[in-house]
């Protein structure tokens, strides 16, 4: 039997390759040591935009040819984006494709509407911007977390501070107010019907619950298009469509202290109920753990909709904002943690109006997020405002009327085949928004998206989701 010596030059090969190996690995784990995880949460009342917005932030960042104004972007050193499976199985992934193939269909057409919360995870590929970090990691990765979730259950954050009288009185105060009373004309009936320190009777809770969601509906559907709308899974149930928890509504206080098994402690034990095992629940497993937040406004559908819907819709936003409002050392922070340090709040849909009324577009938005834009600020969170159109489908031209230059807009409107120009209004630059004289003021269209739009493959064509992105993810691409 011949002994084999071991041959040291190959041995010593052999250990080098598993020191390279292992340093490999030490490379590997050294990197998913310093990837950086963002979530980033996208809100917004029905129809804002948010679908529409999720699917081309994606898009733009995989293909990466419509974003100059990104630092990471502008200073070359963005690499790639990937879409990765998220870790977290708490909230169904987001149909990007799905969303994107009904954008560049032919013809294309908008993603439809889309209800409770979504979420996808991109990792983002970047070289550092300090040679101190390059000379660590010289790549590094950005997991960001896109959360979309409806901002109706934003608005229902005011109601953990409250209890059943407190938000039946605030309810019940609204509906004093046309357009409200007319709206909640049937309710109304039903409530003068019923004794609420009566004994409950099933059927008769059921009606008043079913009653006041047909009301809720009706407040948005209505011409004035009211935000302002609670519970909001009354509206947008999510998982909880047909649920008993989503089966009460507010009401008048009773004279006399309401026995067990009242009508009012029956809705009063529900509205806890829902307070602690839904608003809650949502609150602490996403809102809780967001680092970032966009909340899309569509400021130009709320002008459209006359001055009741812009009131009702600075008290809504107003009702969201609490949750930002009191993210650090208030009351909610007892219970999220308020870890959301940057919040922008984006006027959408601009492609609707000429590129030279984006300015009035975003003091209007100024305007009405004003007084919790300062509250937010003092609680540490940095704020932004801008006009942005996460597609654009329309292009600004200028024409010329009676010798006037005059700005419009050249697009397909909804429902028509061919491209036209037309004249979308402007917006005032002052307070005075509704005068007196004109019945309608605004009239701003929707429109088609661009037939053939995302076939150049550099990302869906949009304004200013660059700056959007720069805001939102910058300090975390450096
Ligand atoms: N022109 C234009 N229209 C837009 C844009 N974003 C949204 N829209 C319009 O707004 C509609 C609603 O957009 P979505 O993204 O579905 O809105 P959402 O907030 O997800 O709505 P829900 O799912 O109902 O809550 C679309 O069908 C389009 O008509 C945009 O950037 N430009
Ligand atoms: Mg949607």
């Amino acid at each position: 039997m011949s002994t084999k010596f071991p041959d040291w030059n190959n041995l010593a090969g052999f250990g080098e390759k598993v020191l390279d190996q292992a340093l490999g690995h030490v490379g590997t784990l050294a990197g998913r040591m310093l990837e950086g995880n963002v979530r980033l949460g996208v809100t917004g009342l029905r129809r804002a935009g948010k679908t529409v917005f999720v699917t081309s932030l994606i898009d733009n960042l995989i293909r990466g040819g419509r974003l100059p104004f990104m630092d990471v972007v502008a200073g070359n050193r963005f690499l790639a984006a990937r879409l990765r499976s998220s870790p977290d199985r708490s909230a169904p992934r987001f149909a990007y494709e799905k969303y994107l193939a009904n954008l560049t269909a032919a013809p294309p057409h908008w993603p439809a509407a889309t209800s409770g919360v979504a979420q996808l995870r991109m990792a983002l590929r970047y070289v550092p911007g300090s040679s101190m970090r390059r000379s660590i990691q010289p790549i590094s990765t950005l997991n960001v977390d896109v959360i979309d979730y409806p901002g109706e259950w934003l608005m229902d954050l005011p109601m953990l501070n409250q209890s059943f009288a407190d938000w039946s009185a605030l309810t019940l105060e609204l509906l004093e107010h046309e357009p409200r009373r007319q709206i909640g004309a049937r309710w109304l009936h039903w409530l003068s019907t019923i004794a609420p320190d009566k004994r409950a009777d099933e059927t008769a809770t059921k009606e008043g619950a079913s009653l006041y969601t047909d009301y809720l509906h009706a407040c948005r559907r209505s011409q004035a298009n009211l935000s302002l709308v609670q519970p909001g899974r009354f509206l947008e149930p999510g998982e909880l469509a047909g649920s008993p928890v989503l089966t009460f509504c507010p009401l008048p206080l009773p004279e006399a202290t309401a026995r067990p098994g009242s009508l009012w402690e029956v809705m009063s034990e529900r509205f806890d109920d829902y307070k602690h095992n839904v608003v809650r629940k949502f609150f602490v497993e996403h809102f809780s753990r967001l680092d970032r937040q966009i909340v899309l406004v569509d400021v130009l559908g709320m002008l459209n909709a006359g001055p009741a819907a812009l009131h009702d819709m600075r008290m809504a936003l107003t009702a969201c904002l609490e949750a930002f409002r009191h993210g650090r050392g208030g009351w909610l922070s007892k219970l999220t943690g308020g870890q959301i340090d940057k919040v922008l709040f984006a006027a959408t849909k601009a492609d609707h109006i000429a590129a030279s009324q984006h300015g009035n577009l975003k003091n209007l938005l100024d305007m009405l997020v004003s007084e919790a834009r300062n509250a937010i600020r003092f609680e540490g969170a940095t704020v932004d405002t801008m006009a942005l159109a996460a597609v654009k489908c329309t292009e600004t031209v200028t024409t010329e009327h009676q010798g006037r230059k005059l700005a419009c807009i050249q697009g397909t409107p909804l429902g028509r085949q061919k491209p036209t120009v037309l004249f979308p209004g402007s917006i005032p630059d002052g307070p005075d928004l509704f005068p007196e004289d004109v019945a309608q003021p605004y009239r701003f269209m929707d429109f088609e998206p661009p037939a053939g739009v995302g076939r150049d493959g550099r990302g869906l064509p949009n304004i200013r989701l660059d700056q959007a992105l720069n805001f939102l993810l910058g300090d975390r691409l450096v």
